[in-house]
């Protein structure tokens, strides 16, 4: 039988767990004591050198990384498939795999084990990790992006922000891509008390920059965005980012969709299809 050491808070433990749910295989399930260091014991690392989980064994053949292990149970337990067939599908499957991976899990990992396995008291060091993670982050514009920002500024625009994003983060990648000054209205997540997709945030922002709403322009690149600009009364504008969200964007029907910020400042301008 499948032996598989895990924590039950262990999301990477867990997406193998429900791979076996789904799957219907069996496993001999084996918690370790993470908080008393059951993963970093010897006999474990002997299992496992990186001192992680989830492992899994089965008769003497061992696998501990998490993708790899679920990989072989689709492998091993094709039925039923948790994976399309299809190449496009597949892929796909892979690339949020590694999304998750890279991008999402690492991150919440700063904030999520301290907080589970420190004292509350010590809960404001984990949230200085976090910050410090992202502080040592290279941001990079979208391409096309400060051509576009400055064809707006050129052109006499009024701009402002209005993002969900905290401030403190949003000052930083503003200083850090050198846009400070361009905008006459900042609005970050403690600015408000409703975010997105609640008008708020951007009311909030045509009031600094004491712009209409009849005269301004919203460009997002989600569905939310789309419903805070039309329930503000702001005309739309998608352009679909790095998120795999397109067909959202479209379905919320921004008045204007363009596939880059080029495009849609273009077209903003009258210069534009
Ligand atoms: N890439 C590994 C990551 C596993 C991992 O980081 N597991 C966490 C629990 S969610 C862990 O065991 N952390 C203990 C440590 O790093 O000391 C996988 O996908 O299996």
């Amino acid at each position: 039988m499948l032996k598989l050491h895990y924590h039950p808070l262990s999301t990477y433990s867990r997406r193998v767990r429900i791979a076996c749910l789904e799957k219907g295989i069996a496993i001999d399930p084996v918690e370790l004591d993470m908080v008393k260091g059951a993963h970093r014991a010897p006999d474990y690392l002997r299992l496992n050198p990186y001192g992680r989980v989830p492992t899994l064994e089965e008769d003497g053949f061992v696998l501990y990384e998490s993708t790899a292990i679920l990989e072989y149970l689709e492998a091993t337990h094709p039925t039923p498939p948790l994976v399309p067939a299809d190449a496009r599908g597949h892929a796909l499957v892979a690339m949020h795999m590694k999304l998750c991976d890279i991008q999402l899990a690492r991150q919440t990992g700063i904030i999520v084990f301290p907080k589970r396995f420190l004292p509350k008291e010590r809960w404001d060091e984990a949230d200085e990790r976090w910050l410090g993670f992202y502080a040592g982050e290279e941001n990079v514009m979208l391409g096309g992006a400060r051509e576009a920002l400055e064809r707006l500024q050129q052109a006499g625009m009024e701009l402002g922000i209005v993002t969900s994003g905290n401030r403190a983060r949003v000052a930083r990648e503003i200083e850090g891509l050198g846009l400070r000054g361009l905008f006459g209205a900042v609005v970050s997540a403690e600015d408000v008390e409703k975010r997105k997709p609640d008008p708020e945030p951007i009311v909030r922002g045509l009031e600094l920059i004491a712009v209409p709403a009849a005269a301004a322009a919203y460009v997002g690149d989600s569905p939310e965005d789309v419903e805070m600009a039309r329930a503000a009364g702001v005309y739309v504008v998608g352009v679909p980012g790095p998120f795999p969200n397109r067909e959202k964007l479209k379905a919320a029907a921004p008045d204007l969709l363009r596939d880059s910020l080029g495009g849609a400042v273009a077209a903003l301008l009258g210069v534009g299809p």
